[in-house]
């Protein structure tokens, strides 16, 4: 479905959404597009391309409507490789905790990497000319989403700073192959370092404001609440999520699988998040006592995750396999996910941990 591989996990086939087995994330650090988590909270749109029009509005001087030729002419072409990270990436490790009704239990790999490709939002802002009163720029899709009260468009805002900084794209490509429908086709941005669910697809209005967006997916949803907080989706509870905090897991080997005793070859990745990277990457087979340091692979952007490799030495029995990951801020990820749950299951960024049995 959709293009994606036979052996993906589906959480929901209405609306699409669906992760790979951790193998899949291992092979490289761009991730193929049959293997690509996909993240949706309606249906997917049906887009012409010919007759799409993005609408650059609100506190601007100059209000555009913009067809996707214009976008290519108008502007110079950027590309930028970046990890997207779902909020609701590893929640699973939440459930273990305790219950998160309604919320799909993702695993480790709601989270990818891809090449994209379009054009610089500050261009587009630019051209539109930004007022002074503005703050923050809001983006809306098509797809209209009846998991918001009242059913309403997706949509979500970023700061007018970050909106301004060349990373964030208006992307129509992703690894060199034109954006595709479930993706965002034929536009969508890429907010590389905040949570995934800035990079609105089918993004068809960008709205200068003076405040955050309003919109159920910011407002309302996609915040952080206390552990003891009823959800009642009143907007502005709780804490706004942008910014991905670091975080990291295992991608190779499988959790609960069997291995003769001796090395054993292990492989993950690990995202900073921000603007921060991954200064470092920590394994332990003794329950915490003893780590040893991963290798990181090469840092390919500023934007994408690391990937990481070490061999450890397997004993007969049952292991706990510990990863924990540090960034360039010297912030570590949290020990236990009891100390990070909250009843809408977001942010799990606790220690990875693998069960794993030595023959
Ligand atoms: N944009 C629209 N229009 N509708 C959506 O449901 N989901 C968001 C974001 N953009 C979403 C959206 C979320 S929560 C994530 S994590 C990413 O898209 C997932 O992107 P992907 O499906 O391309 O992997
Ligand atoms: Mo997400």
């Amino acid at each position: 479905m959709y293009g994606k591989r036979p052996d993906m996990t589906v959480h929901q086939v209405e609306p699409f959404n669906a992760e790979p087995p951790r193998a899949a994330l291992a092979a490289s650090t761009i991730t193929p597009l049959d293997v690509f988590y996909c993240r949706n909270h309606g249906p997917v749109p049906e887009a012409d391309p010919e007759t799409w029009r993005l609408e650059v509005a609100g506190l601007v001087t100059t209000p555009l409507s913009l067809s996707l030729d214009d976008l290519r002419t108008r502007f110079p072409v950027a590309t930028e490789t970046a990890t997207l990270q779902c909020a609701g990436n590893r929640r699973a490790g939440l459930v273990e905790v305790r219950d998160i009704p309604g919320e799909a239990p993702w695993g480790p790999t709601a989270t990818a990497t891809a090449t994209w490709t379009g054009v610089r939002l500050a261009d587009v802002l630019t051209a539109a000319g930004v007022s002074p009163s503005a703050s923050d720029v809001e983006f809306l899709g098509v797809d209209v989403s009846d998991i918001a009260d009242p059913p309403q468009e997706f949509g979500g805002s970023v700061p007018l700073r970050k909106a301004g900084m060349p990373e964030v794209l208006l992307a129509w490509a992703m690894n060199d192959e034109p954006l595709s429908p479930v993706h965002g086709a034929p536009l969508r941005v890429v907010v590389p370092g905040y949570i995934g669910a800035r990079s609105v697809k089918w993004v068809r209005r960008i709205e200068v404001r003076d405040r955050p967006s309003a919109n159920f997916f910011q407002a309302s949803t996609y915040r952080l609440l206390p552990p003891d907080a009823e959800v009642t989706a009143t907007p502005g509870e709780g804490v706004e999520l942008g910014l991905v905090a670091v975080n990291s897991d295992v991608l190779r080997p499988d959790d609960g699988s069997s291995h003769p005793a001796g090395p054993v070859a292990v492989a993950g990745y690990a995202f900073a998040g921000g603007d921060r990277t991954v200064a470092r990457v920590d394994v332990s087979t003794d329950g915490g006592s003893t780590w040893s340091q991963a290798e990181l692979d090469e840092q390919v952007s500023p934007w994408a995750w690391r990937r990481w490799s070490i061999t450890v030495d397997l004993p007969r029995g049952d292991t706990e396999l510990l990863a924990r990951a540090w960034d360039s801020s010297a912030a570590l990820q949290p020990e236990r996910p009891e100390h990070v749950w909250n009843p809408k299951g977001y942010v799990n960024n606790s220690w990875a941990r693998l069960r794993l049995h030595g023959t």
